[in-house]
């Protein structure tokens, strides 16, 4: 056996026997072993057996400025050894949390103006969850307690935020969803829009909040809360007559707006935040993953002046805080990240330039005969797998093309992320046309692959 085969059955071994994964088939995982993943540079990432894979997802959504980036690890490096851990808790800071917070303040709207920092997107939910509440509580309605959520949505695996989510197998888990939590359909044309056209739909599907608006009563309804394209729900684009009609309902009826921007925030959809595609104004606005590109563990709450002129006003107390809430080091990764960023164009050239040109290619294979649609903004693309295109016939059980689509993807060198039936990318943001070129051909392939299998 090579030293690659003897390394990889090592870890498989010690994985088998002692380590619990997240979504996981512990069954099947215990079958095959699972892929250890070594090394990773610019786009791409090589398993234990030496195998390069291009990284259409960019880890999970998060490694935004792509792989190998030495001043990231600099960054940390230096931060490490001259401060590597202090709080923020009880009236003290340290410099990296503080200029973060300020760079934050720059490249957000001009309304958002405060962060609280977490370590995922996961706690920035549950974060932004109290932050509602208790800022209904200082605003003089305190049965203001009501968040309205998407079917399909994912807003991260802890309680609150699980809660918040749509995804019916995780509530079946653990007896979610918390009260106080309402879903509604999500504007997914493709599937559900019957003979309506997008917009017609998307108009819709935003007014069914208002309905369970009304149905609550307003004076009942914190906030509603989704992402601005839900991406881990499916690559669900909403029509374009969606998002600004969300956005009257919320504000006619004092619904404060939680824009999700976890996945789409950080150059993303072209746009430093989702909310600067779609011209929203969120209240409160959860980030994570990119922020750091995921080279080291960060989130946060952006909070929109409202919202913190109130708690500085009425001398808030917040009982709320994570040992690591602004850590050091990876605030300082995060300044670094932010900083290449800027210097290098990276948003800006995915809005002119590598995005348009992914666009275009990425269309291209609506032409395959397994492709029902493809959709997308900028550097987050989905395509749906259908059973018989021109009557829209979906596969079912629903997911049993992805699956295997995802696994011929990452048997020929392409990581692709299956959602039902949906296939989704979400490259780093520093790929070249070269490489969306590759990318797409690694597609076909796949995708001819998949069609022969099924
Ligand atoms: N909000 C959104 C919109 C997310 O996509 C979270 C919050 C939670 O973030 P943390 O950092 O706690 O994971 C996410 C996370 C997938 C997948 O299914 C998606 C995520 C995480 C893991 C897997 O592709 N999104």
């Amino acid at each position: 056996m090579s030293d690659a085969a003897i390394n990889t059955s090592h870890w498989q071994a010690i994985d088998r026997a002692h380590h619990l994964h997240p979504f996981s088939d512990t069954k099947a995982l215990a079958q095959e072993g699972c892929r250890v993943i070594t090394r990773a540079d610019d786009i791409y990432i090589w398993d234990s057996d030496g195998n390069r894979l291009l990284d259409g997802m960019a880890g999970l959504w998060c490694v935004n400025i792509g792989y190998g980036r030495k001043e990231l690890a600099d960054a940390a490096h230096r931060q490490l050894l001259e401060l590597p851990y202090y709080n923020n808790f009880f009236k003290t800071s340290a410099p990296s949390a503080i200029e973060l917070a300020g760079l934050l303040a720059q490249v957000t709207a001009p309304h958002l103006n405060h962060v609280f920092f977490t370590n995922s997107g996961s706690e920035a939910n549950d974060t932004m969850f109290r932050l509602v509440r208790r800022y209904w509580d200082l605003a003089g309605k305190p049965d203001k307690e009501v968040f309205i959520s998407r079917e399909h949505a994912y807003h991260g695996s802890t309680i609150a935020a699980a809660s918040l989510g749509g995804m019916k197998p995780m509530h079946e888990q653990g007896h979610l969803p918390i009260p106080g939590i309402r879903h509604i359909a999500p504007p997914y044309w493709y599937r559900d829009g019957g003979d309506m056209s997008p917009e017609e739909f998307g108009t819709a599907c935003a007014r069914r909040l208002e309905e369970e608006i009304n149905a609550l009563g307003a004076d009942r309804v914190a906030a509603f809360i989704g992402e601005p394209i839900q991406s881990a729900g499916g690559l669900i684009v909403p029509p374009e007559t969606y998002w600004p009609e969300i956005q009257r309902i919320c504000s006619e009826h004092d619904v404060l707006l939680v824009v999700d921007e976890v996945i789409c925030g950080f150059g993303r959809l072209g746009t430093w935040f989702g909310s600067d595609y779609y011209n929203l104004q969120p209240d409160l606005m959860p980030i994570a993953k990119g922020l750091s590109s995921g080279y080291l563990p960060i989130g946060g709450v952006m909070v929109a002046d409202r919202v913190a002129d109130l708690f500085i006003a009425e001398g808030e107390q917040f009982a709320h805080g994570f040992t690591y809430s602004g850590h050091p080091a990876a605030c300082a990764v995060a300044i670094a990240n932010i900083g290449i960023m800027r210097d290098e164009n990276i948003v800006e050239n995915v809005r002119d330039n590598t995005g348009p040109y992914l666009e275009q290619r990425w269309n291209e294979l609506a032409q395959h005969p397994l492709v029902g649609e493809t959709r997308g903004v900028g550097f987050l693309r989905g395509l749906e797998l259908v059973k018989n295109k021109r009557e829209r016939e979906f596969f079912d059980p629903v997911g049993s093309a992805g699956q295997i689509c995802r696994d011929i993807c990452f048997d020929n060198g392409l990581v692709m992320r299956a959602i039902r039936d949906t296939m989704a990318i979400s490259p780093p943001l520093t790929m070249t046309r070269e490489q969306v070129d590759e990318l797409i051909e690694l597609v076909c392939n796949c995708l001819d692959l998949t069609a022969k299998a099924l």
